[in-house]
């Protein structure tokens, strides 16, 4: 792991930066914030402990659905689907293909039936 800007910081804040209870260790975990606890968070990462409203993993299309994250699809119009990318972007509407509908569950995902 790469010590960086980390190792200036902790000179002056003794911290625990890998969480096993062991100060100035230069290692520190990116976190993302994970509102809907789906395991998929959003924005910045943060160098910190992983702890509850957080997750390793960004990507999530919608941090209040937990439903919604890397791979599922969504509805895009009646005959088109979106997926959600694992940069945490809907992709650019995709016909569902033989003659199917997209139908829109009660969850936010989208089924091409
Ligand atoms: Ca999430
Ligand atoms: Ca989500």
């Amino acid at each position: 792991m790469v010590a960086g800007s980390l190792g200036v910081a902790n000179a002056e804040v003794p911290m625990d930066d890998d969480c096993d209870g062991a100060i100035d260790e230069m290692v520190a975990e990116d976190v993302y914030v994970d509102a809907d606890g789906d395991g998929f968070g959003t924005g910045a990462p943060v160098r910190m402990c992983l702890e509850a409203g957080y997750a390793l993993r960004a990507g999530d299309c919608d941090d209040t659905n937990a439903a919604i994250f890397p791979d599922v699809i969504r509805c895009a119009e009646a005959s088109s689907y979106q997926r959600c990318g694992k940069d945490g972007q809907w992709t650019k509407a995709a016909l569902c293909g033989g003659q199917r509908s997209c139908i829109a569950q009660p969850n936010g995902l989208g089924i091409c039936i």
